[in-house]
C-alpha cells in the first residue's frame, strides 16, 4: 500500500503565491486521489508490494496497463512537483546548477524563457520539466500524466500545469503562474540535488529516490 506522503512544507508555506486552500485541495484531494487510485488498481496485483517508482517504469509502455500507469505517474509526478518549490524559492539561482544552466542555455533568462513557453504552450493538461537528457540540462514538456521517469531522462524539476494546480489563485491566468513558480518557487537545492555525483564529493543521489516510493 501506497501512503501519501506529507507535503515536505507547511500548507501555508507557499503564500501569497500559492495559497493554503488550493495547497489544501491540490495535495489533500487531487494527489490523495491519484494515491488511491494506483493502491486500489494495484490490489491483489503483483506490483500490490512495489514502489511507486518501479509501478511507473513497469506500467509505462504497456497499453494494457495505461490507466494504472496515468494514476501512478501523476502519483510520481506530483511528490516530485512539491520537492520542486520552496517558500523563497525561485530567481536566479547560485552554485552548481547555476554554472549548469549558463552552460546549457547560455543566461538564466535563456532558461526562464524556454522553460516559461513549455508551461504555457503545453496544451490541455500536462507537465512542463527540467531535465537531464544525456548529461545536458534541457526543458521539456509532457501531456497529461507523461512523466521523464518513464524513459531515459533524469527529472530535474517539475512544474503542474493541469488547470486544477493554478485555477483557485490564478483563475485561467497559466501564465502569471508560471511566472511565479519560476520568481519565488522554485526549490534550486532540489534541482541541484538531481544533477547526479558528477562532483567526485558528492553523494550520489538520483531523482528518482528523492521521492519515497
Ligand atoms: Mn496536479
Amino acid at each position: 500500500m501506497l501512503s501519501l506522503p506529507a507535503l515536505p512544507y507547511a500548507y501555508s508555506a507557499l503564500a501569497p503565491y500559492i495559497s493554503t486552500e488550493a495547497l489544501h485541495l491540490h495535495h489533500d484531494k487531487h494527489h490523495r486521489a491519484y494515491i488511491d487510485a494506483t493502491n486500489r488498481l494495484t490490489q491483489s496485483t503483483p506490483l500490490a508490494t512495489s514502489t511507486l517508482e518501479e509501478i511507473v517504469r513497469l506500467t509505462a509502455h504497456d497499453d494494457a496497463k495505461r490507466a494504472l500507469f496515468n494514476q501512478a505517474a501523476q502519483a510520481w509526478n506530483h511528490s516530485f512537483f512539491w520537492l520542486s518549490m520552496k517558500p523563497n524559492g525561485g530567481g536566479v539561482p547560485t552554485g552548481r546548477i547555476a554554472e549548469r544552466i549558463a552552460a546549457d542555455f547560455g543566461t538564466y533568462d535563456a532558461f526562464g524563457r524556454q522553460f516559461a513557453a513549455a508551461a504555457t504552450g503545453q496544451f490541455g493538461s500536462g507537465w512542463a520539466w527540467l531535465v537531464l537528457d544525456g548529461g545536458k540540462l534541457k526543458v521539456v514538456q509532457t501531456a497529461n500524466a507523461e512523466t521523464p521517469l518513464a524513459g531515459q531522462q533524469v527529472p530535474v524539476i517539475a512544474l503542474d500545469v493541469w488547470e486544477h494546480a493554478y485555477y483557485v489563485d490564478y483563475r485561467n491566468r497559466r501564465a502569471d503562474y508560471v511566472g511565479v513558480f519560476l520568481d519565488r518557487l522554485i526549490n534550486w537545492d532540489f534541482a541541484e540535488s538531481n544533477l547526479g555525483d558528477t562532483d567526485a564529493e558528492k553523494p550520489k543521489r538520483s531523482a528518482a529516490r528523492a521521492v519515497a516510493g
